[in-house]
């Protein structure tokens, strides 16, 4: 069925690739992407119905990415790989074409757990932490979100107490916290406020075998099964004076918010890759499915929707790279990070639930990765900051007007 229009792409990013992205990237940021997307296709894809299935997190895949070098990828020094903001990028997306779960992983391993301590650590903490997590021989996750603090950082009760010998004391529960019942070691945000340092939110390493911490994997997850998120709970947690991120730039919620910025960022192109999954999936079955006689794929309605899906990712992939690039020169805002998110994860859950709907009944089974990627995307969508977060963010860039909470002054 195909015409003499019809030809294999040239396209790293294979045939959705109708605006020329290819020519984009160099040869070696292209390597990067196929280096990552041959793990995938060798490791991920040949198990990821059955670990979506049993919501199973491949734990052994962890040293493998180590391997790879995509743990804290853009990080330099300390054993990390020094890569570009868009190698990075590149990785995140062939990563989520795989499954979200998995670039979830590589996020907050790299861009939260190892960020933070890359940006705000002591020689020490650094030292200690940052080339075993590079290598994947230690996890760490991110304990920000609370129970009652979700979109609200700042409304956060985890508190950190110091003592007069220096030790600090922490109390509190975190939650939706990726990994934190594999961690070794957990980044925790804590008010210091008039117990502590009198300088407000504060990051402590915390190593999960202290006494007091305690993690529990969150179940009944419709979302991200092959993936583990969970709730923190530090009773008393007893922790050295020297157990705080010393860095100024720590010093408030900007210390967490410049490590959301980096996952945020990893998310701008994951989104797209898990689109580009779901787009190619689609393609295959249009092509191959016969219905009334013909292959689905002749039919205009079916074209309509995969010439649509084509012009929407590569407009995504288009506004990551521009962001990737300008992240690569030092000229990435909060405000261009909220737009990629914002706009390429709508993009994205609307182009797998299209596809699912193509697929038909099919679709709704593991046998095909739409329904996954769409499921996964709900939580991409929600978790390091929601549309109307993201919304509002550019809102208050515009207009120079907080509008979070018009009714409460802060
Ligand atoms: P606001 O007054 O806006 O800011 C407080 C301080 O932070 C600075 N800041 C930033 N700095 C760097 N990058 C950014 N993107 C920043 N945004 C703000 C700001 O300049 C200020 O600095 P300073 O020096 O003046 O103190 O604070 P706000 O409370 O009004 O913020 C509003 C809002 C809604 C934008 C913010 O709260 C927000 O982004 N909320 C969403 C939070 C979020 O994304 N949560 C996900 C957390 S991740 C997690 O814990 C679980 S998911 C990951 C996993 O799987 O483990």
């Amino acid at each position: 069925m195909t015409t003499p229009f019809h030809a294999e792409s040239d396209s790293f990013l294979g045939r959705v690739d109708v605006v020329g992205l290819d020519s984009l990237f160099s040869d070696e940021e292209k390597a990067t992407a196929l280096a990552v997307r041959a793990l995938v296709d060798e490791h991920i894809r040949p198990n990821i119905a059955s670990w979506y299935e049993d919501a199973v997190f491949p734990r052994e895949i962890v040293p493998e990415l180590g391997r790879l070098g995509v743990l804290g990828m853009p990080y330099a020094g300390y054993g990390c790989p020094g890569r570009s903001a868009v190698e990075y990028g590149l990785a995140a997306q062939e990563l989520e074409a795989g499954d979200s779960g998995l670039r979830t992983f590589v996020s907050v391993q790299g861009s939260l757990a190892m960020g933070a301590i890359h940006k705000h650590g002591s020689e020490e903490q650094k030292s200690t932490w940052l080339p075993r997590m590079a290598a994947g021989e230690a996890v760490g996750c991110f304990g920000l979100t609370e129970p009652t603090a979700g979109s609200d950082p700042a409304a956060m009760l985890t508190t950190a107490r110091q003592e007069p010998g220096g030790d600090w004391v922490l109390n509190g529960s975190k939650r939706w916290i990726g990994l934190g019942t594999i961690a070794d070691v957990a980044i925790v945000w804590a008010q210091t406020g008039e117990h502590g340092d009198g300088r407000g939110v504060r990051g402590f390493v915390v190593p999960t075998d202290t006494p007091g911490f305690s993690a529990e994997a969150i179940i009944g997850k419709l979302s991200m099964r092959a993936s583990i998120q969970t709730e923190l709970h530090l009773e008393d947690v007893r922790l050295p004076a020297d157990a705080i991120l010393p860095a100024d730039s720590a010093v408030g919620l900007k210390g967490p918010f410049q490590c959301l910025n980096e996952a945020r960022y990893g998310i701008v192109w994951g989104a797209m890759g898990a689109a580009r999954d779901s787009f190619d999936a689609v393609l295959d079955y249009t092509m191959q499915r016969t219905q009334f006689g013909a292959p689905l794929a002749s039919y205009q309605l079916t074209q309509a929707k995969l010439a649509d899906m084509a012009v929407a990712i590569g407009k995504g992939y288009l506004l990551a790279h521009q962001i990737g690039r300008a992240k690569d020169v030092g000229a990435l805002s909060p405000a261009m990070i909220s737009a990629g998110k914002l706009d390429n994860c709508r993009v994205a859950i609307g182009i797998a639930r299209d596809a699912r709907e193509m697929l038909g009944g099919n679709g709704v089974t593991l046998e095909h990765s739409p329904l996954r990627h769409a499921n996964n995307l709900e939580s991409v969508r929600t978790y390091e900051g929601t549309d109307e977060v993201h919304q509002l963010t550019l809102g208050r860039h515009l207009t120079g007007i907080g509008a979070f909470a018009p009714h409460i002054a802060r």
